[in-house]
Parts: C-alpha cells; structure tokens; sequence
C-alpha cells in the first residue's frame, strides 16, 4: 500500500529538495528557509543537545508525562498492534512506551534524520529482541512509500500513531489540520493517535525555550546557514547573523529568524542574495495551543478526541485521538 500523508503542504519552501527550496525562500520578499533542513546530522545532533538544555523544558515534561502514563496511553495494545512514529529522531520517548507494552511487535519509525533512526534501530534491537523495526528516512508530512515487507506486515493490525514532541506546532493550523487528516487515514478506522502538543503559558518561559542560555539553539538555527555552505557552496558569513526568538501571542507562535547584523550579500550556487541591516530570514514557527484548542483541531481533521494527560505546571499535554469506526 501507499501512505497517504499528501495533504499537508506548508507555506513554506519545502518538498521540492534542499537547493530549490533555499532558492526559492531566498528570493521571496519575506526571506524565509524551511524547518525541515535544520536535520542534517549537525543539526540532529544540535537538537538532541537542546532535549537535553535546563531551558528547554518540552522534552523533559512529556518525558515525565510518558513514564507516568504510557502503560494508559496503549491500553489494549495487543501484539497484533503496530506503532508508527512521526518524527522519531533518537526514538527515546518511544522506548518508555515500548517499554511498557511488552507485546507490540513492529515499530516503524519515520524521520528526516538518517543517522538517528539507525542509531535507534541497533538501540532498540539490542533492547527489544522480539521488536521488528522498520525505519522509513522520510519527511512524514510528505507521501511516504511503506517498504514492502512493512506494508505486508502490517496486514490485518490495528495501527497506533505516536507523535511527540509538539512537532505538531510546526504547522500552521490549516496544515496541522491536513496533516492530522492524513494521519487519520494512514492509521486506519478504529486506529490510535497519541500526540505531545505544547501548551499556551507565560511568554517569558517560551522564549526561554527557544533562546537558552547556552547558546545551543542560536547554534542550531546558524547551522541552517552552515548547511547551505557546505552542501550548496554557498557564501554565508556566519557571523553576520543572529538568532532571534520572539513568541507572537496573539498567533500563537515561537517564531525564529536569523537577522542580518550588516548590509551584506551571500552567494548561492552562483546567485546574489542581498540582505539589508536587520533584515530577516525566517526559519521556523511552532506553535502553542490550549488544552482544548487542540481537540478542536482535532475534531475538525476527524478525530474523536479522548484523554488528556498533562504535568502539574500545565506545560505540556499528551492527547489520545481515536479514528471513528467509520
Ligand atoms: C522539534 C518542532 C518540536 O518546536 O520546540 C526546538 C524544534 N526549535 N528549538 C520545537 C525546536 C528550536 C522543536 N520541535
């Protein structure tokens, strides 16, 4: 079979392979780079270090969230179950919860990070010996061919979609919608969505998050600008640039940019991209949400919103989403 995660087309450039989309957010009005290409293995390593920073508090609350509550989140989970993720990265959390339903058998884990899913591959294998793992290196909001033993493998059970991590919130609402939609149908009648959602709180803490004392993710989002270096040949001035996190309340959003210190051009694969002092190349918006704003959204891609289970401070949230019958 065929996925069909289709439906989710962000605004921004992203889909068409690293140089075409860096040309063209370049040459918008609005210089903007897609999220997806801070993963390459510089940056997944970026990232990891930033699940790991005092200021970054998602990774850690839902990590909490899923060691108090996973063996609930896959109650009934039988050994026939297969568990999907979206955007697996080093696959952590989704030991906690393996680790709590002993009889699911098949795993397979989707991510842009090649080098993290086999990392997680030969961890949880050593782990998990009765776990066949099916890693898919892909960009979960496109369409995804299933390897054919996975897709034969996967004949006849129930399927359970785990999605951590507010990834979610890289999605402007009307995509996330589609993205959820499409995960609906991938995940089939009577299938399973549990996802990580960051919660709306004090703006001080949020931009905390996102511009941490360590520096680790003005590092992370420079390396986009590395990246173009290295892979495209490009002329960036690294020092040039900073990394700037603000929280628009009133959207809902962590928005980051890399802002020009100087007037300054930058060569890409023999083009001029020239910045004005201050300008800005946006890079990513993750956005926050209610509670119940996120059932809403939800409900409007199809789902039947069910539990919710959250940490003292309200940081965070993990919800179930089941799919209608029919
Ligand atoms: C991977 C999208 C969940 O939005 O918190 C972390 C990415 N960017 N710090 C997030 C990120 C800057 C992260 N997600």
């Amino acid at each position: 079979m065929t996925n069909e995660i289709d439906r989710a087309r962000p605004a921004e450039p992203r889909g068409r392979g690293f140089a075409a989309d860096v040309l063209d957010g370049l040459s918008r009005p609005e210089k903007r780079l897609s999220c997806l290409y801070f993963y390459d293995a510089v940056g997944c390593d970026l990232f990891d270090e930033i699940t790991r920073l005092p200021d970054y508090y998602p990774t850690r609350v839902e990590t909490d969230i899923l060691a108090s509550h996973g063996e609930e989140m896959l109650d009934g989970a039988s050994e026939e179950a297969a568990l999907f993720e979206f955007g697996s990265g080093s696959s952590r959390k989704t030991e906690i919860l393996l680790e709590r339903a002993p009889l699911l058998s098949l795993y397979a884990p989707i991510d842009v990070c090649a080098s993290a899913l086999d990392n997680a591959r030969a961890r949880l294998a050593a782990r998990f010996p009765h776990l066949r793992v099916s890693p898919i290196a892909a960009d979960f909001s496109r369409p995804v061919a299933l390897p054919r033993d996975l897709a034969e493998d996967l004949a006849g059970r129930r399927r359970i979609g785990f999605f951590p991590g507010s990834t979610i919130g890289n999605f402007a609402p009307e995509e996330a919608r589609g993205l959820l939609l499409a995960m609906r149908l991938l995940l089939g009648p009577g299938g399973r969505l549990i996802v990580g959602v960051d919660l709306k709180k004090e703006p001080s803490r949020l931009i905390a998050a996102y511009n941490d004392a360590r520096g680790v993710t003005a590092a992370f989002n420079l390396n986009l600008l590395a990246r173009i270096n290295r892979e495209l040949g490009g002329g960036f001035d690294l020092s040039g640039f900073g990394h700037q996190a603000i929280y628009d309340e009133r959207a809902g959003r962590v928005e980051m940019r890399l802002v020009s210190r100087r007037r300054q051009t930058a060569t890409i694969a023999g083009r001029d991209f020239a910045f004005s002092r201050g300008e800005a190349i946006h890079t990513e918006d993750c956005y926050k949400y209610a509670v119940d704003e996120f059932r809403a959204a939800a409900s409007g891609a199809g789902w039947l919103p069910g539990r919710v289970w959250t940490d003292a401070e309200a940081l965070f949230s993990v919800h179930e989403l089941t799919a209608p019958l029919q």
